[in-house]
């Protein structure tokens, strides 16, 4: 830090300057990320509560009481509204939460977490800070858990199973009343990991583009992951844990008598917490509505199946799977997944890559035309790789 500080111009600029390296949703051309543009309102609400520490209910009751009212809105879109839990950091605090609870609750020398091979790396994360097993199940042509092998992996070690509602890869959903069934004949923890889904299935099943079931309808369904930053629409920080009652998140209730004179019980992994993200789903799930959210979803589902369309006309290209909600997964036949990706790259796009295919995320932010402009771009380094040979 330099000794005399800089006026307010000065700052500005040089964070301007630097901020201008980062890529913008606004160009469509961000194919690679869960995330998007939060809504013009969250960015305004973000301001009114920065200085407020959900951690602290004694100075902020109010931001504590809008946390517990939003709780109650994300209860309800997933079938519960009865549950409770927090708004967190994102998709690996919640799930870090949920097994942490499922430790707490168990019994014995039970370490070993059933889950699917396509579960998010937050569960190693998990796995590593409580000294978990990670038993990890392969998944069937459907890039779902294969329950056989969960059947088969159960034993007196098993802590919790883990469903994946929304794959990171694929977006694809495990078959969740059929684990709550497992989970609640084994008496066995079952944590579902939401975290993109949540915020998609509810309205998908609005509009009788989903049947599966993925929420806290199945009663073996202990707790819940759901982010608002992804397609939630709320800006970054804001994901969600979510427990079938507060018995379950008491657990790892811990009273401080220092904070609130010993009254106040802390069920978080962290202490002093923003009240921001909180008030600000509050605002997106009230402004928007389900209709609003359903209008969004609807959105990316046709841009989603109209690119998965124009996907598989192209020659050399290899859909993995139809889509579930708005990711799609494709390899190529011909050229190195990852050498397409990096042409692709060179002319703007990003895009993920996974070990076995390359996966474009449909945000909100990516319109039909950008998406058309992928599609000829694609064709173009495809054929390029085909002049070489
Ligand atoms: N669970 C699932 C199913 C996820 O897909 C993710 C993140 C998480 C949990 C963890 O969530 P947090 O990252 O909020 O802790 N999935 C995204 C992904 O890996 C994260 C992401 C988002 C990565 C935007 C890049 C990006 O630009 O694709």
């Amino acid at each position: 830090m330099q000794e005399k500080g800089l006026d307010e111009k000065e700052v500005l600029e040089a964070l301007e300057k630097m901020l201008r390296k980062d890529a913008a949703y606004s160009s469509g051309k961000i194919l690679a990320s869960m995330c998007s543009e939060p809504l013009e309102l969250t960015k305004k609400v973000y301001t009114l509560a920065v200085e407020k520490n959900l951690g602290d209910e004694f100075l902020f009751p109010g931001s504590v009481e809008l946390e517990r009212k939003t709780v109650s809105m994300l209860g309800i879109l997933l079938s519960n509204p009865d549950a409770s839990g927090h708004i967190v950091t994102g998709g690996t605090e919640a799930n870090i939460t949920a097994l942490w609870v499922a430790k707490k609750l168990s019994e014995g020398d039970r370490r070993e977490v059933i889950l699917p091979e396509s579960a998010h790396f937050s569960f190693e994360r998990a796995a590593d800070i409580l000294e978990l097993k990670l038993m990890k199940i392969p998944l069937t042509d459907e890039f779902k858990i294969d329950t056989y092998q969960v059947k088969e992996t159960l034993n007196h070690k098993t802590l919790a199973i883990v469903g994946v509602a929304g794959s990171t890869g694929l977006g694809v959903v495990d078959p969740i009343p059929e684990l709550s069934d497992i989970a609640l004949d084994h008496d066995v923890y079952l944590h579902v990991d939401a975290a993109f889904g949540g915020f998609v299935l509810p309205f998908l099943q609005d509009m009788g583009l989903y049947g599966g079931g993925f929420d806290f309808e199945s009663p073996g369904v202990k707790s819940i992951t759901i982010d608002p930053h992804k397609m939630g629409l709320c800006p970054i920080p804001a994901g969600g844990i979510l427990f079938r009652d507060s018995s379950l998140l008491s657990i790892i209730g811990k009273s401080v008598d220092y904070i609130g004179r010993g009254r106040l019980k802390f069920t978080t992994l962290f202490g002093t917490r923003p009240a921001s993200p909180a008030v600000d789903v509050w605002a997106a799930m009230k402004s928007l509505g389900r209709s609003g959210y359903r209008t969004i979803v609807k959105n990316c589902m046709d841009n989603a199946m109209r690119l998965y369309e124009d996907l598989k006309r192209l020659k050399d290209v290899h859909l993995l799977v139809k889509p579930t909600m708005n990711i799609i997964g494709f390899s190529c036949s011909k050229v190195d997944d990852g050498l397409v990706v990096d042409r692709l790259l060179e002319r703007g796009w990003a895009l993920s890559l996974f070990p076995t295919h390359i996966r474009v995320v449909v945000m909100p932010h990516t319109n039909a035309q950008h998406l058309k402009a992928f599609v000829s771009d694609l064709e173009e380094v495809l054929e390029s790789f085909e002049n070489h040979v």
